[in-house]
């Protein structure tokens, strides 16, 4: 009776593996309608795993505000995801250790759309730098930086 009852538990255990490893990451991405990178981004997340709401709106500055982002991090398009907010062209590993990293900020940016970030043309030519997006205004002090790559 007990080796039935351990052998159903490894049973069970396997079949629950697959199921967490392809569930996939439920995201809503605010984008403007004629925005070709923030298309191209919406695609580059499906490819790594997320399940993408796309909302096309003309009015981002009210989603952003609505988000607590300050001006010199906004990006291009805003991902909400998980709780939290994320601006402009963040490589997909990034998101997921955020997502999984559970940090007591707003969110996290790439702002300023650099070449050959996940989205955007052209090759890369300095390494990405993700900014945390403070849950409060840190009030013109330097943002801080979440992850390089
Ligand atoms: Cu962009």
């Amino acid at each position: 009776m007990r080796s039935l009852l351990s052998l159903l538990t490894v049973i069970g255990l396997l079949s629950l593996q697959p199921a967490i490893a392809e569930e996939p990451i439920k995201a809503t991405v605010y984008k403007d309608p004629n925005c070709g990178c923030c298309h191209e981004y919406v695609g580059y997340l499906r490819q790594n795993g997320f399940e993408v709401e796309v909302v096309d709106t003309g009015d981002l500055m009210s989603i952003k505000q609505q988000a607590g982002v300050p001006a010199e991090l906004q990006g291009c398009h805003s991902t909400m995801v998980g709780g939290y907010v994320v601006e402009g062209h963040v490589p997909a590993d990034i998101v997921k250790r955020l997502l999984q990293d559970k940090p007591s900020v707003r969110g996290i940016s790439l702002p300023g759309m650099p070449q050959g970030s996940p989205g955007m043309d052209g090759e890369k030519e300095a390494p990405f730098v993700i900014y945390e997006i403070p849950k409060v205004d840190a009030g013109g002090g330097a943002p801080k930086v979440y992850a390089t790559e």
